[in-house]
């Protein structure tokens, strides 16, 4: 693929309001943005989804970067890359880190798009013109303003309002919201703060016509969650649990879940991606794409996937207006009553504005390929 140059670059981004999941709040996001550059100067993107803590992964945003510097861009220079699947075959002897992996992998992806003059979507075999959009809406500190977000969020057109929950925040909240919005699609999302003794807890969550309730039990557990399975019929979907191919097959295999959330940084990048959404599509398994308080590379990365068939389920690909004051590519990711349209401009489609990322710019690392 011709690449010459690997840009690393650090930025710092405040968030418009902190969001906050059962394991903690965020409010500003370090993120680490990569630029693979060709020998006819055209660039692909990618961006580190990783936290600034190992709270949702073990990753975090500096974690990734000594595994680009120090590990992954050393291996892509040992021999050229003609197909970007070649880099996650490159990858397969270095475990885990796929959040890591994913940056880089995304970044090659957008490349090749746009050396074909195609768009990611085409290049992945995505048809879809236009995708559904969901909302995940963070713990609040009362009920009364959950509502009123999700009144707004309902309002705008969002398609699946997913709602975050852990122990003392669960039962009553979901049962205002459906009380609140009889009729919408409504789900919950525990990010592994139950145990199998919060049984209880779980199944009056049942009663509440929920599509589903998202990773409830521990972040490494596909066991336990196959047994909380068994005792409720709310569908369970997996989140933290899933990393590859091989997690989804076993997942489904035992009955820990129903749905799958896609997340491309935590399975490490999109042909990985591409798998899963292959063997959920022959399934009959309903997917969709999660996401990690994107920037728009990321987002754009996740819409384009969303352009699978397979991707049955409304995602958390909201809005770029949702999280930032201003996002870092032209235009700005919209939504328009609850669709996204996939845009048509080769690879990821969106231009990565560069005055905007020298406002947020940290530190920038050059690499020779
Ligand atoms: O569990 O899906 C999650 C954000 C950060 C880490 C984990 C999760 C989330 C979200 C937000 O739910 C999704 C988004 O709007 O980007
Ligand atoms: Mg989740």
């Amino acid at each position: 693929m011709n690449i010459k140059e690997i840009i690393l670059r650090k930025l710092k981004m405040r968030m418009k309001h902190p969001f906050t999941t059962s394991f903690g709040t965020l409010l500003d996001r370090y993120i680490y943005l990569i630029e693979v550059v060709d020998e006819n100067n055209i660039s692909g993107w990618g961006e580190s989804v990783a936290g600034n803590y190992p709270l949702y992964s073990e990753e975090t945003v500096e974690t990734t970067r000594h595994m680009l510097e120090d590990v992954l861009i050393p291996l892509l220079n040992e021999a050229p890359i003609y197909h970007p699947d070649e880099v996650n075959e490159r990858f397969k002897n270095i475990r885990g880190n796929n959040i890591a992996k994913a940056t880089i992998e995304s970044a090659i992806w957008d490349l090749y798009a746009k050396q074909q003059n195609i768009t990611l979507a085409e290049a992945l075999g995505g048809e879809r013109k236009q995708i559904e959009v969901g909302i995940s809406l963070g713990i609040q500190d009362n009920i009364d303003e959950l509502l009123a977000l999700v009144n707004g969020f309902v309002t705008e057109g969002y398609k699946r309002i997913k709602i975050k929950i852990k122990p003392g925040k669960d039962v009553e909240v979901m049962q205002r919201v459906r009380d609140q919005f009889p009729d919408i699609q409504l789900m919950a999302d525990a990010n592994s703060a139950y145990t199998l003794n919060d049984v209880e807890t779980l199944a009056k969550l049942d009663n509440l016509n929920l599509m589903m309730i998202e990773q409830p039990l521990a972040h490494d557990d596909i066991i336990d969650h196959a047994e909380l399975q068994a005792q409720i019929k709310t569908p369970i979907c997996l989140d933290e649990s899933i990393h590859s191919l091989e997690d989804a097959k076993k997942a489904i295999r035992i009955n820990s879940c129903k749905i799958i959330n896609l997340k491309i940084g935590r399975v490490g990048g999109l042909t990985e991606s591409k798998k899963i959404h292959d063997f959920c599509l022959e399934n009959n398994i309903p997917l969709w794409c999660g996401g990690m308080l994107e920037v728009g590379v990321g987002r754009a990365h996740n819409i384009a996937m969303t352009s699978l068939t397979g991707f049955t389920l409304p995602g958390d690909t909201a809005a770029s207006s949702r999280y930032w004051e201003e996002d870092i590519i032209d235009p700005e990711v919209t939504v328009n009553n609850g669709y996204i349209n996939i845009p048509d401009r080769p690879g990821i489609g969106y231009e990565v504005n560069r005055e905007k990322i020298a406002k947020y710019l940290l530190e920038e690392k050059r690499f020779n390929c």
